[in-house]
């Protein structure tokens, strides 16, 4: 391989590594989206979930996070877990491409808790199309912007209130699949946000993105949880700094690059290069550091050592 090629396809990696981190800018940025009310309608409410979310995510410093409680990461298990054994009435034209589909669903169940069941209908239009939206009780909230995959769940995110939210599955402009998140208080329906499939939950409101956690690492830890509040998906850091210097058992393919000291900028070393790809299988590896900023939680950049005192960079496939 030439050296043209290889740049070429290191600044292409570095691109994709650029684009994933705006892809989180946008997954976790305040959804502080335009909310229209239609005059004509004054029952329908325009929402636009990756509009407007340029800004990065609020991360609350350290002095801000002593008032919250911190939660035990043993209480954060898959999202599915809390779906409700509820399936929806969906149609749509299966001779056409998935891209092409509009996804026809009818349902009722008790969204606000007040023990009525609410009558849900919903348009979820494939690939950007205009025109989906979520009705409930005929409140309706127009979705201006979504790649839906056609699976809807009902969904408890928080124990503590009496609602029941709607969770709609958003395949994201690249197979990057998150869940939107969506409430009626018995007068109108509201985005409350959304965050990656592979994010786990507490069921009291609580969620930890999968990019904020160690998928490889046995045991598990994180970088940051959070919270929606606002229209916001608020984080709050979780210190990292205790890990360091602890071994861990790795599985899974990643990526290492070979360095006998610490890297100042990590990023200058990471190749995507298939020479630095590793496999590993119970592999013991000691954490040196761990690269993550007040800012970007993003836990896949770590200096380690590896059983046989190899030191070097290690990272994984982060993203699709
Ligand atoms: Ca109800
Ligand atoms: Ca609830």
């Amino acid at each position: 391989m030439s050296n043209d090629f290889n740049k070429r396809r290191k600044s292409k990696r570095v691109l994709l590594f650029l684009s994933i981190n705006l892809l989180l800018l946008f997954l976790f940025s305040g959804c502080d989206m335009e909310k229209t009310r239609d005059d004509t309608d004054g029952k329908q409410i325009t929402v636009n979930p990756t509009e407007a979310l340029i800004e990065p995510s609020k991360a609350i410093g350290s002095d801000e996070t002593e008032n919250r409680v911190e939660p035990k990461f043993e209480d954060f298990i898959i999202m599915e877990e809390f779906f409700k054994d509820y399936t929806f009435d969906i149609s749509y034209d299966e001779k056409l491409e998935f891209y092409e589909r509009t996804y026809t669903i009818q349902g009722a169940y008790d969204m606000n808790g007040d023990g009525e069941d609410d009558k849900i209908d919903a348009l979820l239009k494939a690939d950007y199309q205009e025109g989906s939206y979520i009705e409930v009780n005929g409140n309706r909230l127009v979705i201006d912007y979504c790649n839906p995959s056609g699976e809807i769940q009902m969904i408890d995110l928080n124990n503590k209130d009496s609602f029941t939210e709607i969770a709609v599955f958003d395949n994201g402009p690249s197979a990057d699949p998150t869940l939107m998140f969506f409430r009626y208080d018995g007068s109108e329906v509201s985005f409350l946000g959304s965050i990656d499939q592979y994010a786990l939950m507490d069921g009291q409101g609580r969620f930890i993105s999968s990019f904020h956690l160690t998928q490889y690492f046995n045991p598990q830890f994180f970088s940051a949880w959070g919270e929606f509040e606002d229209g916001e998906y608020v984080l709050t850091n979780h210190d990292v700094e205790q890990y360091i210097g602890k071994t861990f058992d790795v599985n899974g393919a990643g990526f290492f690059e070979p360095l006998d000291t610490m890297p100042e900028n990590y990023l200058e070393h990471i190749t995507w290069d298939s020479e630095a790809k590793r496999e590993f299988k119970e592999v013991q590896v000691k954490i040196l550091d761990i690269y993550v900023s007040e800012f970007d939680r993003t836990l896949n950049w770590f200096f380690v050592q590896l059983p046989d005192g190899e030191k070097g960079l290690l990272y994984f496939w982060i993203g699709d």
